[in-house]
């Protein structure tokens, strides 16, 4: 496994100045002829990119047949003789099988449908090319199969007769390719640019499904109207098609005009989609349309940049998000997804900078890091700039670098042009992996307020020095009768130990700090249960607001775990909430959540102690009950009066007192049996309500008639029996999680060559922390036979599936046996594919 490395990096000699495609397509075997345009820009080998499995026939220059001398294949590589100088086209003609492909990267076939995924080296699979994303080049492609529905990307040319030609004027790297051909119904609709082009837009779905695309269509109107409004981004061609397909590796892909998406993230109806589900097809619609600026026309030089559109690009349907529903929940939600899979990511072996330097398979570094990490550090610039400056920056990257292959440098370079600022230190949030670590403490002396912060990153694989980063941390000061005296201040820390002092403080404040979470940093700061408890129910910033209840809940869960029985502050402090008429239920309903299992054994082990996974599970349920008993009037209020009467909605509103409802019951749920959530199981019209309800009869025990009621009445429909897959290991008690799970993967219906399917059963279990960390290591085993298995069949998804083992060094000598067994056994089977090769190897280090 030779790894590629960002410093190797050279540009490619020649232009391409236009690719043309013919396809025939069928099921074995579908031939691909190419015509690329070359022009010689620099001395040097034409190399191509070419998949393993490409059958190749032809090769020809201008015309002339290439004999076996002037070619040759060597892996993935192939080296062609070209002309020293000038223009020429490389003719290529090849075959490949859509029907084998079982690794859903190339062209491949989705329950009767041909369709493709490119990104990042997927290309290759179809056609010799460079497959890198600096070479762009504008495409006509001409697909020919008796169905009814033939597609690629930009605008279409002609169309009749079993062939279809299509013109994407935009130069575009091969990674944003894409061909889908069918029987597929179009939900369609319009939109018109504020610079008057008319739009067509189409969500295609297979005949049946139509009545589940409306919300993706409405989603995908608000994404246009919003980046035209916020960025002043306008769409650039006739046509925006949208396509679910059952068989996807990830959520969906950015293709240029021509979007390909797991059906999960596009089907939606109020019985077989859940609020959450709604919320998600609206980021992710918003996601890929972003990319066509953030991403298409402005793409990334190579692989490593790729936080250069996917960070920017979470930042922004994040905004859109916030602007669409509830800014203060969607930052808490983006906090507790960044916490518990990014900062896990950066404690592990799997640690990485947002900017990697060196890859083995690239796609094992579409990674929270990359992503959510990314999309941060945004935040961060931001912050630090202002909005303003921000807008300028946005301004000037769009206008220099319309068209281009940019880099990280470019990104910063933008920011500097247009503020004035030197952010060569920020660069290290680009460069350096791990979670600094913040510590803040008070000095008060008449009047006075000192804070003094001192920052530390903890060392990562490949980086042992880290030198302090600038650090934007936003606090406010609030005074003892609950005032805020100093509003939200920006404190920006260069140093590894700072100070801050505020005067003319006529008492004591309470220091409210990391605002909004203005860094991805782990503050770490002595505080009393009396002043969390203070902020939980007086900080005007709403995210500060709930992380004090959070790390209040942390607390308590740390002394009982230390033997202490739950302290009255936090009890207390639930209490007010509860009885908290007036706030946003969206909000409450985060504050009532218990931190996960998951998320105490990370705190534990941060502070040097082993985790024990069943004594954490046990605390939390004991905490859960202890909360019932206390409060159980005032759960049962909020529950009758969070009930929903009017006809469902997906939005904000709707959305929030169903959560708050159902976190309401979840604690009820402890003290009832399952009776009221049996109760709702059965009256309820949503699939909010029913999946909700469904899991916490799992809980309580008493769950086999209403999951196989459940079964039965959602036999057809996919996405709803992946959920009774994934409720099912992920509820079950941890000693029978494991038996639960090999249980159902006998099943028939276990159809794991799916992606969804088999995350749905597989995450489901590691999801459920004491159950996957059983101590006699029958998770790990079980995980690894199923990793091992879908690695023959699709080394992307048992790689990524994979992860769930990157945490195994922090427990206990028994459990950790047990892993590195598993985790060898993986490393010694024969043929392992470089994607799984990479993550074990990594994890096992
Ligand atoms: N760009 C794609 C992800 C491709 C993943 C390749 N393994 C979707 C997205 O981030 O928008
Ligand atoms: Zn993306």
């Amino acid at each position: 496994q030779v790894p590629t490395q960002l410093s190797d990096y050279r540009p490619y000699p020649f232009a391409l100045t236009e690719t043309r495609l013919d396809v025939t397509l069928a099921a074995e075997a579908s031939s691909i002829l190419a015509e690329l345009d070359f022009s010689r820009r620099a001395p040097g080998a034409l190399v191509l990119d070419i998949g393993k499995a490409v059958d190749l026939r032809r090769l020809a220059i201008d015309g002339a047949e290439l004999d076996a001398a002037q070619w040759r294949r060597d892996g993935e590589i192939l080296r062609i003789d070209a002309p020293a100088e000038g223009s020429f086209t490389l003719s290529s003609e090849v075959v490949v099988n859509p029907s084998a492909n079982t690794a859903f990267e190339g062209l491949y076939l989705s329950g009767g449908i041909f369709c493709t995924q490119c990104e990042a080296e997927g290309f290759r699979h179809i056609t010799p090319y460079p497959d890198r994303p600096d070479v762009m080049a504008p495409f006509r492609v001409t697909l020919r199969a008796d169905l009814p529905v033939l597609l690629s990307n930009g605008n279409p040319v002609s169309a009749g007769d079993g062939v279809a030609v299509w013109h994407d004027p935009w130069p575009k790297p091969a990674y944003l390719f894409a061909l889908v051909a069918g029987d597929l119904r179009a939900v369609s609709g319009q939109f018109t640019t504020a610079s008057g082009r008319d739009v067509a837009l189409n969500v295609w779905v297979r005949p049946g499904d139509e009545s589940r695309a409306d919300y993706a269509l409405e989603s995908l109107i608000r994404s246009m109207e919003w980046d035209e409004k916020v960025y002043g981004r306008e769409y650039d061609l006739d046509l925006f098609n949208i396509v679910a397909v059952d068989d996807f590796n990830m959520g969906a892909m950015e293709n240029k005009g021509l979007n390909i998406f797991n059906s999960k993230l596009v089907l939606a109806s109020p019985d077989t989609a859940t609020d959450a589900d709604y919320e998600r097809i609206e980021g992710v619609i918003a996601h890929e349309y972003f990319h066509n600026w953030t991403g298409n026309r402005i793409t990334c030089r190579d692989w490593f940049q790729l936080c250069l559109k996917e960070g920017l690009t979470v930042f922004r349907d994040q905004q859109f998000t916030a602007d669409m529903r509830s800014a203060a929940v969607k930052r808490i939600e983006d906090v507790l997804t960044l916490r518990a899979r990014q900062f896990r990511e950066d404690q592990g072996p799997l640690a990485h900078p947002v900017r990697p330097d060196s890859y083995v398979e690239i796609n094992n570094f579409y990674t929270a890091t990359v992503y959510e990490k990314g999309a941060e550090v945004i935040g961060m610039l931001k912050l630090l700039v202002g909005d303003e400056g921000y807008d300028k920056a946005l301004g000037l990257y769009f206008d220099r670098h319309d068209g281009d292959a940019a880099t990280i440098e470019d990104w910063l370079k933008v920011f500097e042009d247009a503020t004035g600022r030197d952010l060569s230190q920020f660069k290290r949030w680009y460069t350096d992996a791990g979670t600094p670590v913040v510590t803040m403490t008070e000095d008060w002396q008449d009047g006075h307020l000192t804070l003094r912060f001192a920052q530390s990153t903890p060392p990562t694989p490949g980086q042992d020095d880290k030198p302090p980063r600038v650090i934007p941390i936003a606090v406010g000061l609030i005074s003892p009768n609950g005032d805020e005296v100093v509003p939200t201040t920006v404190l920006e820390m260069t140093e590894a130990e700072q100070e801050f002092s505020f005067d003319g403080l006529a008492a004591r404040p309470v220091v409210s700090a990391l605002r909004g979470f203005s860094a991805p940093v782990m503050l770490d700061r002595q505080m009393d249960a009396t002043t969390r408890a203070f902020l939980l129910s007086h900080d005007t910033d709403p995210f500060a607001r709930w992380e004090a209840g959070r790390q209040l809940a942390r607390e308590t869960l740390l002394a009982m775990l230390r033997g202490e029985s739950p302290g009255a502050e936090y009890l207390d402090a639930i209490g007010q909430l509860l009885a908290d008429e007036a706030a946003d239920p969206a909000f409450l309903a985060l504050c009532l959540r218990l931190p996960s299992e998951e998320e105490i054994a990370t705190v534990q082990a941060q502070g040097g102690t082993t985790p024990d996974p069943d004594a954490i599970h046990a605390a939390r349920e004991a905490l859960a009950t202890e909360i019932a008993r206390r409060h159980e009037a005032a759960l049962e209020a909020v529950y009758a009066r969070m009930e929903v009467s009017a006809p469902y909605r997906p939005d904000a509103d709707q959305s929030g007192r169903r959560s708050l409802r159902l976190a309401a019951l979840a604690l009820l749920n402890r003290i009832d049996g399952g009776r009221r959530a049996a109760a709702l199981f059965a009256e309820a019209g949503n699939m909010t309500e029913r999946a909700g309800a469904l899991g916490l009869m799992i809980q309580a025990g008493d769950a086999q008639q209403a999951l196989s009621e459940f079964h039965r009445e959602f036999s057809g429909v996919r996405l709803v029996i992946d959920k009774w897959f994934m409720l099912q290991p992920l509820h079950a008690e941890p000693d029978q999680a494991v038996a639960v799970a090999q249980h159902l993967a006998a099943r028939d219906d276990f159809d794991w060559k799916n992606p969804n399917r088999f995350r749905a059963l597989i995450g489901g279990l590691t999801a459920n922390h004491a159950g996957f960390h059983a101590a006699d290591g029958t998770g790990y085993d079980f995980l690894a036979d199923w990793l091992l298995k879908m690695d023959a069949v699709n080394p992307q998804i048992a790689a990524r599936m994979s992860a769930a083992f990157e945490s195994w060094t922090r427990y206990d000598a028994d459990r950790r046996k047990h892993a590195e067994a598993a985790l060898d056994r993986i490393l010694s089977a024969p043929a392992l594919s470089r994607n799984l090769g990479e993550m074990i190897g990594r994890i096992r280090n």
